[in-house]
């Protein structure tokens, strides 16, 4: 339980999410502009973000995400409960056909518990999302500095060029 606390700490940063888009080719589902946030030194969790698109015609299930950089990865959904942000984890999560499921700041996040080392903003982050029908899906993040509500431009840029 004692970790709730600077998860909550991370969870309370407000911010607005992002929706650029890229394209990326190949399977009915794609993770798009993966991102994280730095975390300070003695922090135990991390917050990262992407956006989950699937282009195919049936609803596929996320089941788990995993990162060698800590020990779990978990899905949570903000919501506002009498003014204030809370966040659940979510098991499984659906992606219907179609849609487009956007990680962010104040929304849907990817938690990382029990950090094997600080997040260091400019380096990479290797997340795996894992898949009913799609399998597993590897991806590098970018880690953005402290308290950033978006990804680093330079990401998005690189995104947008390939
Ligand atoms: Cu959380």
């Amino acid at each position: 339980m004692l970790r709730a606390l600077p998860s909550l700490f991370l969870c309370l940063v407000v911010g607005s999410g992002f929706a650029a888009p890229s394209a990326t080719p190949a399977a009915n589902v794609s993770i798009e502009l993966p991102w994280a946030r730095a975390t300070p030194p003695g922090v135990q969790v991390g917050a990262a973000y992407a956006v989950i698109a699937n282009q195919g015609p049936a609803t596929d299930r996320l089941l788990k995400v995993t990162t060698p950089a800590s020990a779990r990865v978990e899905i949570h959904s903000t919501t506002q409960v009498a003014g204030r942000m809370q966040m659940r984890p979510v098991t499984e999560l659906d992606v219907p056909a179609g849609a487009r499921i956007t990680f962010g700041p104040g929304g849907m996040h990817l938690m990382l518990v029990d950090l094997k080392a600080p997040l260091r903003a400019g380096t990479q982050l290797e997340l795996t999302f894992v898949f009913e029908k799609a399998g597993a899906i590897a991806v590098q993040a970018t880690v953005a500095p402290i308290g950033s509500s978006l990804p680093a431009e330079e990401d998005a840029s690189h995104h947008a060029h390939h």
